[in-house]
């Protein structure tokens, strides 16, 4: 059985997502968060106190895409779109926006939000972020158009990967960020049962 090392709104709810979907048990260890501050022990787990981290026997890796990809490999899984299906030019582009364009202007905010500071420069920063991320959105919003997934029709990891961002705007209650494509494909994706089970997860 894997290990997962997870903090309730963290990137490894997209690890255990990935599991709650592909109907897989892990061993979930819940620990405080930021790990850096409240467990240093982690440190010797993964040193750069990032979650998650996920071990199997020998790996162990602490990228939650890769953790995924890894997982679904693993059991053979449909969520993910192999090189040379017509649907991969797609399933690459989405699953790399989902963690790399969105997630840096979500980061920032949510970094910053964290520390609790104000000021003009500060929310000059959180405004400049917000900006960054709708116009992030737009081609998402374009793309989707009658589409429920955004690759192969059907659930793959590009959705698990978008699906976080997209749940932590609605967390931190910046919704109005969302056109209505967009707002209607994370309202489809976290009613899950598989999202919400883990989303549950504290
Ligand atoms: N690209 C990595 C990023 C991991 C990451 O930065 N995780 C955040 C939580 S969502 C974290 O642990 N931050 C703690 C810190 O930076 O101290 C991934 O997808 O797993």
């Amino acid at each position: 059985m894997v290990t997962v090392y997870h903090a309730q709104h963290t990137r490894s709810l997209r690890v255990l997502w990935t599991l709650a979907e592909l109907g897989v048990e892990a061993d979930v260890r819940a620990i405080p968060f930021p790990p850096r501050k409240l467990k240093p022990e982690y440190l010797e787990i993964n040193p750069s106190g990032t979650v998650p981290t996920m071990i199997d026997g020998a790996v162990k890796l602490t990228e939650s895409l890769a953790i995924c990809e890894y997982l679904a490999d693993k059991h053979g899984s449909r969520l993910l779109v192999v090189p040379g299906d017509a649907a991969r030019p797609d399933f690459l582009q989405w699953l790399w926006y989902g963690e790399s364009t969105l997630m840096v202007p979500m980061t920032m905010r949510a970094r910053i939000g964290r520390m609790g500071k104000t000021g003009e420069g500060i929310d000059a920063v959180l405004a400049d972020a917000r900006e960054a991320l709708s116009a992030r959105l737009e081609p998402l919003e374009r793309h989707l158009g009658e589409r429920d997934f955004v690759a192969a029709d059907r659930l793959t990891l590009a959705d698990i990967a978008l699906g976080y961002p997209l749940y932590l705007v609605k967390w931190t209650k910046i919704d109005e960020v969302l056109g209505p494509n967009v707002r209607a494909y994370a309202d489809r994706l976290h009613a899950r049962p598989a999202f919400q089970r883990a989303a549950a997860v504290q």
